[in-house]
C-alpha cells in the first residue's frame, strides 16, 4: 500500500492520485517518486481509465524535491543513482494527465505539474523554480519544460531569481490551462477528466501524442506525424461512430476501439 499518496477512482473512467505528505508540504522524496510513478503506470495500464488527475493539498501541490533528503547527498551519490531520472516514467504515461494545482508548486512541484498534459490551477496557486536559492538548478526538467511553456525571458527570470509567480501571471505566460476558484478545483479537475474519459480513448491518446510532438520535433516532422496519426484514426470504430453520430444528430457512444 502506498504511504505518501492516495489513489482512488472517483468517477467512471477517472483515476485520482493525491500527494499526501502534508507535514512536508508534499515534498517529493524517493518514496513519492516510486509511489506516484507506479500508481500512474497501473492506472495507465487499466483500459477502463481514460484520464488521470494528479493533485496535492490546498496549501501545496508540492513544495519541491525533498531538501532534507537531498541535503546529505554527494555528487557521486546523485550521479550514480541518476537522481530523479525516475520521474521520466510519468511522461511515458499515455493516458491524459491533469494536474490540479492549489498553493505552492515550487521546484520539483512545478516540474511535476509541467509533466502533466492539462494544468488546472486554483486562484491560490504559486509557481516557481527556487532551486537557485539553494545553490542548485532545476533537475526535473524545469529549465527545459518551463522555457518551452513560457519562453526564455520569463524562464530566465524565474530560474535566476527564484521568485514565485502568482496564478494570473502563470496563466498569462502560458503555463496554466485554466484558473479555477480554489473551492472548486478538484470538482473542475474531475469534471474535465470525466469529459476526456468520455471521448474515444485512442483518439485522446493520439491527440496527446501529437501535441507532445510539438515539443520534441521540428514543424515539418510534427505536421507529418499529426497527419499520419490523423489517418490512423480512420482505422478505429470510434471514428465511424463519432462521424455517424454527428450526421445522425445524436451523441456518440465510443467503445475505445
Ligand atoms: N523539502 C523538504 N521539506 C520541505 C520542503 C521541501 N522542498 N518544503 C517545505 N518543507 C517542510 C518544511 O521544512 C517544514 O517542515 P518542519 O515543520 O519539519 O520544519 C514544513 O514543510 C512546512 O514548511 P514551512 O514551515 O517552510 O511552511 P511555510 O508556509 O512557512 O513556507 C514554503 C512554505 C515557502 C513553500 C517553504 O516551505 C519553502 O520555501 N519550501 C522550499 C521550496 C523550495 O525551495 N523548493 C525547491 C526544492 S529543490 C527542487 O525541487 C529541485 C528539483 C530537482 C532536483 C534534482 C536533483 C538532481
Amino acid at each position: 500500500m502506498p504511504e505518501t499518496i492516495l489513489v482512488t477512482r472517483p468517477a467512471p473512467g477517472v483515476g485520482l492520485i493525491t500527494l499526501n505528505r502534508p507535514k512536508a508540504l508534499n515534498a517529493l522524496n524517493q518514496q513519492v517518486l516510486a509511489e506516484v510513478t507506479e500508481a500512474a503506470a497501473e492506472l495507465d495500464r487499466d483500459r477502463e481509465i481514460g484520464a488521470i488527475v494528479l493533485t496535492g493539498s490546498a496549501k501545496a501541490f508540492a513544495a519541491g524535491a525533498d531538501i532534507k533528503e537531498m541535503q546529505p547527498q554527494s555528487f557521486s551519490d546523485v550521479y550514480a543513482a541518476d537522481w530523479f531520472a525516475g520521474w521520466d516514467a510519468l511522461t511515458r504515461v499515455r493516458t491524459p494527465l491533469i494536474a490540479a494545482v492549489a498553493g505552492y508548486a515550487l521546484g520539483g512541484g512545478c516540474e511535476l505539474a509541467m509533466m502533466c498534459d492539462v494544468l488546472l490551477a486554483a486562484d491560490t496557486a504559486k509557481f516557481g523554480q527556487p532551486e537557485i536559492t539553494l545553490g542548485v538548478i532545476p533537475g526535473m526538467g524545469g529549465s527545459q519544460r518551463l522555457t518551452r511553456a513560457v519562453g526564455k525571458a520569463k524562464a530566465m527570470d524565474l530560474c535566476l531569481t527564484g521568485r514565485m509567480m502568482d496564478v494570473e501571471e502563470a496563466e498569462r505566460a502560458g503555463l496554466v490551462s485554466r484558473i479555477v476558484p480554489a473551492g472548486s478545483l478538484l470538482d473542475e479537475a474531475l469534471a474535465t477528466a470525466e469529459k476526456i474519459a468520455g471521448m474515444s480513448t485512442p483518439a485522446a491518446m493520439m491527440a496527446k501524442e501529437a501535441v507532445n510532438r510539438a515539443f520534441e520535433t521540428g514543424l515539418t516532422e510534427g505536421i507529418l506525424f499529426e497527419r499520419r496519426v490523423f489517418h490512423g484514426t480512420f482505422a478505429t470504430a470510434d471514428q465511424k461512430e463519432g462521424m455517424a453520430a454527428f450526421t445522425e444528430k445524436r451523441k456518440p457512444t465510443f467503445t475505445n476501439c
